[in-house]
């Protein structure tokens, strides 16, 4: 069977990889829910696969069955492709975060459904198409390994800031009400024998790669082992950790050997009554500027990983939240709206307040429900404010001179400049503007108290001049009797 792989790119994400300037490449990377479904395909197929951040969908090509991969945000793209090659009597199968958490509607777009993993599933669906006897749904068994080694040659490598990547865990322990993760892997913590880990780095061909992990660190013993397996290999990397990494300098210590330059820790809010709400307990927000410096000095960049919108949030949340950034010294920063993503304990908390139901707009940059504390276009427009100012070029270059003169700064200089080129590029490329809430509300209310003093000031003025003495005397004086007394 000719095989077609379809990740799709939802509005300005679609084709943003041929765009010569600013194209997004150092934010993408990965590609293994697609290149792992690749690699559960027997060889007896073909399969292409296609990127729609890089690649245009080849719509004449011959193919008798076409995968796509459906995140919660491009699920209407996904529905628009399956419609038009089912049009075409090509039968689609739709798998990932949104068809497992929303099977009934996407089984309304698509002739099947993989839900979960695909280990298990897709063999037995792919045997299924060859004897005509295709089932509505396939249910993923997540303790079925998905092989390490991937058909990587699918990729078009110079769109991508590395398709050396590689998930040496799946799944999280911890239960954040908003993430997708635990509800998807149910809350479980799949590991890798470090060994084959090993094995399979050795066959890179590039020094740098990334672990997709979305909490390499979370078991210590674990990453311990696998830090020390990795450090004669001579690689660089980074990946994603907790923030409390920071309290255990073994660890960083191993980290350090075995080739980590960066880390991504999902901070989240520097209210700890925010933290809580979303129970998510994890190293208290007053700790985080010593725990940047620590693995500062541990040669790692930082980026932090920011959500606005909390209950607890107000429209001054952005403005302090640039001050403690600004203090705490991260050296990059990803800023997203809080989204109710169908699946997690957040969307039924917040089943009532939800007022758009357009997936598209479930991307982390939309406010889809009512916030309790400003409004939905506050939201939104504080979310660009942060963003722009925080990748002003003078904060920038405070940044990058900060990082020149640390130990080691020097060395590893290229992966703080890039990260604040690429995401000065990105609200550049974007026109990223926003305001301040709270500084426009205290506009408006400075303006709105003008205003009112203005027009008591028209309406009755306390002490009349006596210019408009005369003039309300002349006024008025028509309404007197004119028939003398
Ligand atoms: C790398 C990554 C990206 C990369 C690349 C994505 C890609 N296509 O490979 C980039 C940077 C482009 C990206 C972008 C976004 N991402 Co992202 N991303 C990830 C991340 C960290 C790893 C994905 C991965 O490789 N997983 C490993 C593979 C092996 O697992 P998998 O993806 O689940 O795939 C398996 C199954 O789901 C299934 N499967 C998946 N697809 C298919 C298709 C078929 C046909 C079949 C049969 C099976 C199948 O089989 C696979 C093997 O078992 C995940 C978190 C995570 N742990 O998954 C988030 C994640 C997928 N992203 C997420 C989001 C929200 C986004 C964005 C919308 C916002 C953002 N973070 O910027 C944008 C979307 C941009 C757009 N509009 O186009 C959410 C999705 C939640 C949801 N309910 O939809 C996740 C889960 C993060 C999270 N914590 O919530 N992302
Ligand atoms: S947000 Fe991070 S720590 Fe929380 S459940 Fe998801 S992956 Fe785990």
């Amino acid at each position: 069977m000719r095989i077609l792989l379809i990740a799709p790119a939802s509005g300005r994400w679609r084709g943003l990889g041929k765009k010569r300037l600013f194209n997004g490449k150092t934010f993408r990377f990965s590609m293994l829910s697609l290149l792992s479904v690749a690699a559960l395909t027997p060889d007896r197929h073909e399969i292409r696969l296609v990127d729609e951040q890089v690649d245009d969908i080849p719509w004449d090509e011959p193919v008798d069955l076409v995968g796509i991969t459906v995140m919660t945000a491009t699920a209407p793209r996904s529905y628009e492709l399956s419609r038009r090659f089912r049009e075409r009597g090509v039968p689609v199968v739709l798998g990932g975060f949104h068809p497992t958490f929303n099977v009934a509607e996407a089984r309304r777009y698509a002739d099947a459904i993989v839900a979960g993993p695909a280990g298990g599933a897709w063999p037995a669906l792919l045997k299924d198409v060859e004897a005509g006897t295709l089932q509505p749904l396939y249910r993923g068994d997540p303790d079925r390994e998905i092989p390490l080694a991937l058909p990587r040659h699918l990729l078009n490598r110079s769109r991508y800031v590395s398709v050396q990547t590689c998930s040496a865990t799946l799944g999280c322990r911890n239960r954040c009400s908003f993430c997708s993760i635990t509800a998807f892997y149910d809350g479980k913590r799949y590991q890798r024998d470090i060994g084959d880990i090993v094995e399979h780095l050795h066959s890179f061909d590039e020094t740098f790669f990334l672990f997709i992990d979305d909490n390499l660190t979370q078991d210590r013993e674990y990453a311990l082992r696998l830090f020390q397996a990795i450090a004669p290999l001579g690689k660089t990397w980074a990946t994603q950790a907790s923030v409390e990494i920071a309290d255990d300098p073994e660890l960083l210590g191993w980290m350090r050997r075995a080739g980590c330059v960066g880390v991504f820790v999902g901070l989240e809010s520097f209210s700890e009554r925010a933290l809580c709400s979303q129970r998510k307990t994890l190293k208290p927000p007053r700790f985080y500027k010593d725990a940047v410096r620590t693995i500062h000095r541990h040669g790692m960049v930082v980026e932090a990983g920011l959500i606005f919108g909390f209950d607890t949030d107000g429209p001054d949340v952005f403005a302090s939240t640039l001050a403690v950034l600004d203090d705490i010294g991260v050296d990059a920063m990803q800023a997203s709206i809080l989204t109710p993503l169908p699946g997690t304990r957040l969307f039924e908390e917040m089943r009532d307040r939800i007022v758009d139901l357009d997936w598209s707009h479930y991307d982390y940059k939309w406010a889809v429900f009512e916030p309790a504390r400003m409004t939905r276009q506050d939201l939104m427009g504080g979310l660009e404010w942060i963003n722009k100012r925080f990748y002003t070029p003078w904060r920038i270059a405070r940044r990058l001179g900060r990082w020149l003169v640390m130990p080691s700064g020097l060395r590893t200089f290229h992966v703080p400049l890039l990260l604040n080129v690429a995401y000065w590029g990105r609200q550049f490329q974007f026109g990223v503007k926003g305001y301040d809430p709270a500084r426009r509300r205290r506009r408006t209310a400075d303006l709105s108290r003008a205003q009112s003093r203005d027009a008591v000031r028209c309406a009755k003025p306390l002490i009349p001049s006596r210019r408009s003495r005369r003039a309300t005397r002349d006024a008025s004086q028509p309404l007197r009797p004119s028939v003398p007394a």
